[in-house]
């Protein structure tokens, strides 16, 4: 057996080599159109020690299923409180959710997306809630502090804003030449109802020297390697983002406790940014006085080019920038793409739209591949950073087939692009329309 102890997922197993994930996973060779076999034991362990203990639930995977390529019909692969995501790596944990699913007014715990650069602390290591411990220190912290979360939720007044967060990433499937990371669809996006303290109270009662610019987080979860110390990922924002009304120290997520998966029990909500400065299992808060030098911080990470690129082409470090607003964005949630609609009814259709730090100022909705557009109803945000309900009907001249897309655009004026936009080496901001397929009879 592998006697390096590969720590690759499943998911990177199977891209890597997957007759011989195969292999490993049946103990023999199967079909590869239907992999239904008998899951032995001897192959669960072999599986485990090449992926070096990466299977996430391993004691649940029950025989005859199949474990990665088929993994989202696979309770092998269930997230305890999730429901109908789909899988796109299981070391980390990286899940979206299908469009459909976003379709309530604020996204359930069960469908909130989930994107882990590490590992993630378990319920037994996070103990006792009120005993949780947050760290407010850096050398542009006046007076440094150890709060517990029962402290922070008693001495400051308790905010709730609808916000949205999404990856960057999101939107990085549909890159070409591709990009590395995984490959987003349209799913790594949710809006919750966040509960906490303002960040700003909070880092005010710790003393902001003149000189900070930048907070930074620190969380709970491990690196991948597993070497102690090290930060799977430690971003943060600019001083005038932190110190807005919406940037909370959370422990509330719709009126419950935050999902494990997503940051339980207290997380950084950095709203309209990369969700990646949005700290989970948040234990650590520092007041930098330069831009905050955490993991995936430098080199390209959550960076795009400054000057657009060609695509495919190399960019070296110096010429990457902090990506900051997230752009303007929209997506149908209702129906379900490949619906068959009758001809001589009105189509009805909905969705969300959102645009960073931004408002959305308007909606608008083509049949015929972009050559018209016809605007669409939308409502105002219940709060700055949270996204925007809207909805739209058509009527198709005759039957066939039909693309409805849908375009957003932000309080200055700017619309979402049609075809993908600006390549960049990882992958990021693909704001493009969404689309649904419609066939009409
Ligand atoms: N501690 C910690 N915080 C984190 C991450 C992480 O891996 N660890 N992932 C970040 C990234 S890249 C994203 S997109 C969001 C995802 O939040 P969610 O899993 O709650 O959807 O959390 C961010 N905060
Ligand atoms: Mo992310």
């Amino acid at each position: 057996m592998n006697k390096k102890e590969k720590k690759t997922g499943l998911f990177a197993l199977y891209r890597e080599d997957p007759v011989a994930a195969d292999k490993l996973v049946w103990g023999r060779e199967v079909n590869p159109l239907t992999r239904r076999g008998f899951l032995h034991k001897s192959s669960l362990l072999a599986m485990s020690s090449v992926v070096g203990a990466a299977i996430p639930f391993a004691e649940a995977m029950p025989g005859g299923l199949i474990p990665a390529a088929l993994a989202n019909e696979s309770k092998a692969f269930a997230i305890k409180g999730k429901q109908g995501l789909t899988f796109l790596n299981d070391r980390p944990i990286n899940a979206e959710t299908p469009p459909h699913l976003l379709d309530d007014d604020f996204t359930p715990a069960r469908y909130f997306f989930v994107r882990n650069n590490g590992i993630p602390p378990t319920v037994a290591a996070i103990g006792s809630v009120d005993k949780w411990l947050l760290e407010i220190s850096g050398e542009s912290c006046e007076r440094p502090q150890r709060l517990t979360l029962a402290e922070l939720k008693k001495q400051f007044q308790h905010y709730t804003y609808a916000l949205t967060l999404e990856c960057a990433g999101n939107g990085r499937s549909e890159f070409y030449p591709p990009t590395k990371g995984n490959q987003w669809t349209t799913g790594a996006v949710g809006c919750a109802k966040w509960t906490g303290v303002r960040l700003k109270d909070v880092l005010n009662f710790c003393g902001i020297k003149k000189d900070a610019v930048y907070i930074g987080y620190y969380g709970a979860d491990s690196h991948l390697s597993g070497t102690p110390g090290k930060a799977a990922i430690s971003r943060g924002v600019p001083i005038a983002k932190a110190l807005e009304d919406e940037s909370l120290i959370a422990w509330g997520f719709n009126g419950e406790d935050i999902p494990h998966q997503n940051g339980f029990p207290l997380r950084l909500v950095t709203a309209g940014w990369p969700a990646s400065t949005s700290g989970k299992w948040l234990n650590k808060l520092v007041i930098r006085n330069k831009v905050h030098d955490g993991e995936k911080m430098q080199g390209q990470s959550y960076r795009v080019p400054c000057k657009p690129v060609a695509p495919g082409s190399p960019v070296p470090d110096e010429a990457m920038c902090i990506i900051e607003s997230m752009p303007v964005k929209s997506i149908i949630t209702y129906p379900e793409s490949g619906v068959t609609h009758s001809l001589n009814k009105a189509f009805q259709f909905r969705g969300k739209a959102w645009a960073g730090d931004l408002e959305v100022a308007g909606m608008a909705v083509s049949i015929d591949f972009g050559a018209s557009w016809h605007p669409a109803r939308l409502e105002k945000p219940v709060n700055r950073l949270a996204w925007q309900k809207w909805h739209a009907e058509v009527r198709f001249p005759q039957t066939g087939y039909y693309e409805v897309w849908a375009k957003a655009t932000d309080s200055q004026g700017k619309s979402q692009p049609t075809i993908v936009p600006g390549w960049n080496p990882k992958g990021y901001l693909n704001n493009a329309c969404h689309r649904i397929a419609v066939q009409v009879v």
